[in-house]
């Protein structure tokens, strides 16, 4: 796990008009972002979609990401599902593909015990894979604590790490500090630098599919302690990330990478199209980007 770190991007989905995947412009979406200097993909999460996919297209979208990117790059499927099955399913492509981790959201809509939830992580971590624990409270309602966490990494070492999507830096810390050799990744690029700041390894975004440049500068900053550099760059993409929350953060970033030459699509629904107001305020930040 020694070059699990740094910037991941959280990889979009473009798709044609039809709502079929557009294989052209993943191409080129991997292509631009590895230009950008990210050191690795999370593919198939929230960002890409996965949950409005059938199982064949998250698999057809896994094999697609590994055929442009070979081993340039880091990459973490995402294959968390509401079924168990459809979750090892994926763990066991993605280690047939050669991915280097497998991650997952908690198993969502059925409000599942504690006990469930850590069954489902042992039986998908049972595919052999380094396991990345898909923290994501405001999702699902599942909130890891530190303290289970603890307990799941003692009782399974194939567990690898955590993406932490909430603004609960605490909780980030306390894992730090109890389990050592966890890998946490920060998961909103609004506090990429404040979950740096207190332990987090790496960031994956969905922002970063269009911002990798500015948020691998941010951490190269951090780093090598320019901090106020960092706090620039962070305080230079909260201003464009606020913009997006009003007008849907898919569309938007969709949106931007169409207008710069990489045809996006739209999301599939229910994500509804961007507005025009939206549109006009994405043109704006481009302006400024
Ligand atoms: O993967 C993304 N999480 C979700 C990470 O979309 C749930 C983030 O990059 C957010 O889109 C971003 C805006 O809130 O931080």
């Amino acid at each position: 796990m020694n070059d699990m770190n740094g910037i991941f991007t959280a990889l979009l989905t473009p798709f044609n008009a039809d709502y079929s995947i557009n294989d052209g412009s993943l191409k080129k979406l991997v292509e631009f972002n590895i230009e950008s200097g990210i050191n690795g993909f999370y593919v198939g999460g929230s960002t890409g979609e996965a949950m409005l996919m059938t199982q064949e297209e998250r698999k057809h979208i896994l094999k697609s990401v590994k055929e442009a990117s070979g081993d340039r790059v880091r990459l973490i499927a995402h294959v968390g599902s509401t079924c168990t099955d459809f979750a090892v399913d994926l763990a066991l492509y993605a280690k047939e593909l050669g991915y280097d981790a497998v991650s997952a959201v908690a198993p969502f809509y059925y409000g599942h015990t504690l006990q469930a939830v850590k069954q489902y992580y042992y039986d998908i971590a049972a595919a052999d894979m380094p396991l990345f624990i898909y923290n994501f409270p405001g999702s699902n309602g599942f909130g890891l604590t530190a303290d289970i966490a603890a307990e799941m990494f003692e009782a399974d070492d194939r567990l690898a790490g955590i993406k932490h999507t909430s603004t609960d830096l605490f909780t980030l810390r306390q894992v730090k500090q109890r389990i050592p050799g966890a890998v946490v990744f920060n998961g909103f690029d609004e506090i990429c630098l404040a979950g740096l700041s207190m332990g987090a390894d790496g960031a994956i975004g969905s922002t970063y599919n269009f911002m990798g440049s500015k948020f691998v500068a941010l951490y190269n900053a951090f780093r090598s302690g320019e901090i106020e550099k960092a706090q620039k760059l962070q305080n230079e993409a909260c201003e464009i990330i606020a913009v997006m929350c009003r007008y849907g953060v898919f569309q938007c970033e969709k949106e931007i990478l169409t207008q710069t030459g990489i045809e996006m699509g739209q999301c599939r629904r229910p994500f509804l199209p961007l507005s025009p107001e939206g549109k006009k305020a994405v043109s704006e930040l481009l302006l400024k980007l």
